[in-house]
């Protein structure tokens, strides 16, 4: 077996927290007396760009404003961002994320066979922690060998660079390395770190474009929540197993299959 480690991306892999980071972008507005409101359809757009403070900053020039008032509220953007912040962790913390099928048993799946799982994710450590803390209890946090998150790269997803700090971190080479992502951006960003990457698409990619995947699949399954008839066919699986998993890997790193072509 050739994978080494097994990479998951966050927002929207792990759990659906996009409606949550929503609420809080909303509720930081308020805070920082902004008549701003972002509705579902305007997030799914703004979606687009990676990073709070990224985001916030695409919608400011979408406002029709004079270019003093602009600068303004673009300078108003780390304030903006910490409420936000602590006001996400907040939502977290009270129980407004729940993993997605599978996550949890891939992910012991995994380590029982003694690979090294990770986390590559845009948002920051202190939103990651709490999220995986009441998604999967407080001794989640030690199951990862590392997670690159946030501003420890500059160029955020679709760029392969958090990609690269997660595999050094694990001393693992991309084409050993296995990634989770739920969205285009965050597919592309894997694929151009070179790693063999899996698609399950959240509520809010749902319409994107994943044919970069090297498999795609509507969640990962468990027994009690197995996959959906045309994705058990496919795959010839009720759930994705870490063994199924790896071996599609090593297949595709032999050339043998392209594993979404199945
Ligand atoms: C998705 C993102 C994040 C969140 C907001 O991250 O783009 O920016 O939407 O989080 P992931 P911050 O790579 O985990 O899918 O406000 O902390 O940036
Ligand atoms: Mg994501």
């Amino acid at each position: 077996m050739s994978c080494e480690a097994l990479i998951f991306d966050v927002d929207g892999t792990l759990a659906d927290t996009e409606e949550v980071h929503r609420q809080a972008f909303n509720l930081a507005f308020g805070a920082c007396r902004l008549d701003w409101i972002w509705d579902a359809p305007l997030y799914g757009e703004l979606l687009q760009v990676t990073g709070g403070k990224e985001r916030i900053a695409s919608y400011i020039e979408r406002l029709a404003m004079p270019a003093t008032q602009r600068r303004e509220l673009h300078n108003l953007i780390p304030e903006i961002h910490r409420a936000k912040t602590r006001l996400y962790r907040e939502l977290i913390q009270v129980g407004h994320a729940r993993p997605r099928a599978g996550v949890r048993r891939l992910m012991m799946e995994a380590r029982d066979a003694g690979i090294r799982v990770g986390l590559a994710t845009t948002t920051s450590p202190e939103n990651t922690e709490p999220l995986l803390a009441a998604a999967f209890g407080w001794q989640a946090l030690k199951w990862f060998d590392a997670i690159a998150a946030g501003d420890v790269v500059a160029r955020k997803k679709p760029a392969p660079d958090i990609y690269n700090v997660a595999l050094k971190s694990l001393g693992v080479d991309s084409q050993d390395a296995i990634a989770v992502e739920d969205s285009a951006i965050g597919v592309a960003s894997a694929k151009a770190a070179g790693l063999f990457t899996v698609a399950t698409p959240s509520m809010w990619t749902l319409t994107q474009d994943f044919s970069a995947a090297d498999l795609l699949l509507a969640s990962l399954g468990d027994p009690a929540q197995p996959l959906e008839p045309a994705d058990e066919r496919r795959l010839g699986a009720r759930f994705l197993s870490f063994d199924r998993l790896a071996a599609l890997h090593e297949a595709a790193r032999r050339g043998v299959v392209h594993a979404q072509a199945e």
